[in-house]
């Protein structure tokens, strides 16, 4: 039986950098989901019949906003529904089954890295028939539709099983409940030599991988522990909770740290990672070496072509904005494009498409590379696996031999978490107004050389996205970049994200904070930080 209900509209529901994202009691509040989602597929056409990939990471409320959407989807048409078992999938997994299955699209239910539980954060994103985030021109139309929405479908059903692996038939429409790793495992296995790094891990390679007590967890049981063989327990905190343990899913110094104080330890084991609440993530840490992620990606650009995957290594490369120039060196060697979009995997899924580049990276730990149109974490812990059973070399060695040839991009980002939102966009409407004046100045002894506010054109539709961050360049080629999150759910989160060039006949083992020292008070004799936020020191440094 399908029901029509009436309903009006919530103002809130903008999807940010990566699907709408709040409070859980905000998505707990009657007909909040159904009007999201009604508005998602009032944006659609064409998609009677075909297929919806559906799953999420595990997090409070997801089994309960699964349901709503498969009922939402039979009423509205969808001819068949692809679940993962128990509703979990990781974002990099739904993306890969709507590219296999060539579904209509897909929806994914995380807030990623933020925290969970009844009082934490919970997402919906949706995800094109490329496996793609939405673009912008979509997730606007639906924050219109949302504005105006009158009516939902829903089919007036019990709960259907998601516990059982297997397909059924529900008025018409295919109910399929699928393993969630089996797929993804599989097409690891056609990207990386798994037999060599088997051999590596049987030599005595040794691995430890903080699930974060998210989504992963059974994806690295099953890759690094059953597939590769790497010891039981190599997977840490693997059992998805729907409150990640308290913690945040955030795989960074700050939140990853006890996975950082280990990899300093003498105990440490040869290489570390973790990922984040969904799973398109990943934190690199190797022995005594930490490798920030605008140099993770760096240097899997450059080492990519070990893969049987890649072995023609990559035909172009895309970062974010504000992820450092470290894979602009590699693009530069090897002689392909680098481009530059704004934050937010939605902007690589056209030039990935296109096949303009092979594989993309953010300074925040995303790297993903065309085998998908997501970041994924597991991925990039693999990529790195396979160069290091390939080279031999300990990721420290890897790193120094980096730097060594391109130069080092000291980079650091400073988070302040959960300021007071007006105050925030006081600081960057204010910075805005004075562009035009800074070129010229000195700051902290640094002259300013430029300064402006990011737009990109996508090269593939000349679809242009403005204020995407402020950048201030300094003479040198150092510089300072400011933006506000589009990710956050508590008041505005300021991300200031710091870098400096060092030729590769400079000083390339300084520590981050201290090489960089300079551009930091720089950056707050520019914005007047700690007087308008109140905070004297970042919450997160990354
Ligand atoms: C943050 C990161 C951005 C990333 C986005 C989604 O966005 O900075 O690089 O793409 O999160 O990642 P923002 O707007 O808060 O800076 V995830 O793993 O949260 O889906
Ligand atoms: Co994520």
């Amino acid at each position: 039986m399908i029901a029509i209900h009436e309903t009006t509209p919530f103002d809130d529901q903008k999807p940010g950098t990566s699907g709408l994202r709040k409070k859980v009691p905000v998505f707990q509040k009657p007909r909040y989901v159904e009007n999201f989602i009604q508005s998602i597929f009032d944006s659609l056409a064409g998609y009677r019949g075909r297929t919806l990939v559906v799953g999420g990471d595990g997090r409070f409320y997801n089994r309960e906003v699964i349901q709503i959407v498969i009922k939402m989807a039979l009423a509205n048409g969808f001819g068949r529904v692809i679940v993962g078992q128990g509703g979990i999938l990781s974002t990099p997994a739904v993306s890969h089954l709507i590219r296999k299955n060539e579904a209509f699209g897909g929806i994914v239910l995380s807030a990623s890295h933020n925290p969970g539980g009844a009082d934490g954060d919970f997402g919906i994103k949706y995800n094109a028939g490329n496996g793609g985030p939405a673009n912008e021109k979509f997730t606007n139309a639906i924050f219109e539709r949302s504005k105006a929405i009158d009516r939902y479908a829903i089919a007036e059903i019990g709960d259907v099983d998601l516990d059982e692996i297997g397909s059924s038939e529900i008025e018409g429409m295919t109910l399929e409940v699928v393993d969630p790793v089996a797929d993804y495992a599989a097409l690891m296995e056609t990207l990386f030599d798994f037999d060599a790094i088997r051999a590596h891990v049987r030599g005595g390679f040794t691995i430890a991988f903080d699930a974060m007590h998210a989504v992963t967890g059974p994806y690295a049981v099953e890759i690094l522990e059953n597939r590769l063989g790497a010891a039981k327990g190599t997977a840490r905190n693997a059992v998805p909770l729907p409150d990640f343990g308290g913690h945040h899913p955030d795989p960074n110094l700050v939140y990853a740290k006890e996975l950082y104080d280990l990899m300093m330890s003498p105990d440490a084991p040869d290489f570390g990672a973790a990922s984040d609440g969904d799973g398109d993530r990943n934190l690199i840490i190797g022995k005594d070496m930490y490798v920030a992620p605008s140099d993770s990606l760096a240097a899997l650009a450059a080492n990519m072509h070990l893969a049987p995957g890649y072995k023609d290594g990559p035909v172009g490369i895309a970062r974010s904005m504000p992820t450092s120039a470290a894979a602009d060196e590699v693009a530069k060697a090897l002689g392909i494009d680098i481009y530059e979009t704004p934050t937010g995997w939605k902007f690589f899924g056209s030039l990935l498409d296109a096949g303009k580049v092979t594989i993309c990276g953010e300074e925040s730990a995303g790297t993903g590379s065309d085998h998908v149109r997501e970041k994924d974490g597991l991925w990039a812990v693999l990529l790195w696996l396979n160069i290091l059973a390939v080279r031999k070399e300990s990721v420290a060695e890897i790193m120094r031999d980096h730097w060594a040839r391109y130069g080092r991009n000291y980079y650091s980002r400073h988070d302040y978490e959960a300021i007071d939102a007006a105050a925030a966009n006081k600081l960057m409407d204010d910075l805005r107004g004075r562009l035009d004046t800074l070129s010229g100045q000195m700051f902290a002894g640094l002259a300013v050389a430029q300064a402006d506010d990011f737009s990109y054109t996508d090269p593939v539709d000349n679809s242009v996205t403005e204020h995407q961050g402020i950048r201030i360049l300094f003479e040198g080629g150092s510089r300072i970049v400011m933006r506000l999150s589009g990710t956050g759910t508590e008041g505005a989160t300021l991300r200031v994200y710091i870098e400096r060039y060092e030729p590769k006949d400079g000083h390339l083992d300084l520590d981050t904070q201290a090489a960089l020292s300079d551009l930091i008070e720089a950056a707050e004799a520019i914005a007047s930080i700690a007087k308008r936020t109140g905070r004297n020191a970042p919450s997160v440094i990354a």
